[in-house]
């Protein structure tokens, strides 16, 4: 009687147990995604990679200077400006607003890029 009692608990104790890992699974799974969703955006031999880059609302992207001249990231809109990025250094801005942000750097013009945000 006793014995039969305590294989119940036992029973139970592993029911809880698989199921506690099947539904935590997919659950971790799921944040690491939303971790790795690139938000980096690499300067590298004078372009912007990638140059379109979509992000949903509330995004924080950075971006990071591989090259060994100094970048400026300026929002077409003045909307956000680095200080001269030299090489490994990192600049980030967080967008709160949908919409498509277009920039360039203010050393090289011609080095455009894009962040969508929706
Ligand atoms: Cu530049």
């Amino acid at each position: 009687m006793k014995r039969r009692f305590f294989i119940a608990i036992l029973a139970t104790a592993v029911q809880l147990i698989i199921a506690s890992i099947l539904i935590l699974q997919p659950v971790r799974a799921r944040s690491e995604e939303a971790k790795s969703s690139p938000t980096e955006v690499r300067v590298d031999n004078f372009t912007f990679a990638p140059q379109t880059l979509t992000v949903p609302v509330n995004s924080t992207v950075t971006w990071i200077n591989k090259d060994d001249v100094p970048h400026v990231i300026a929002s077409n809109e003045g909307l956000f400006k680095s200080k001269a990025l030299d090489t490994d250094d990192k600049y980030s801005y967080t967008f709160t607003t949908a919409g498509t942000y277009a920039y360039y750097c203010s050393v090289h013009p011609r080095m455009v890029g894009k962040i969508v945000v929706q």
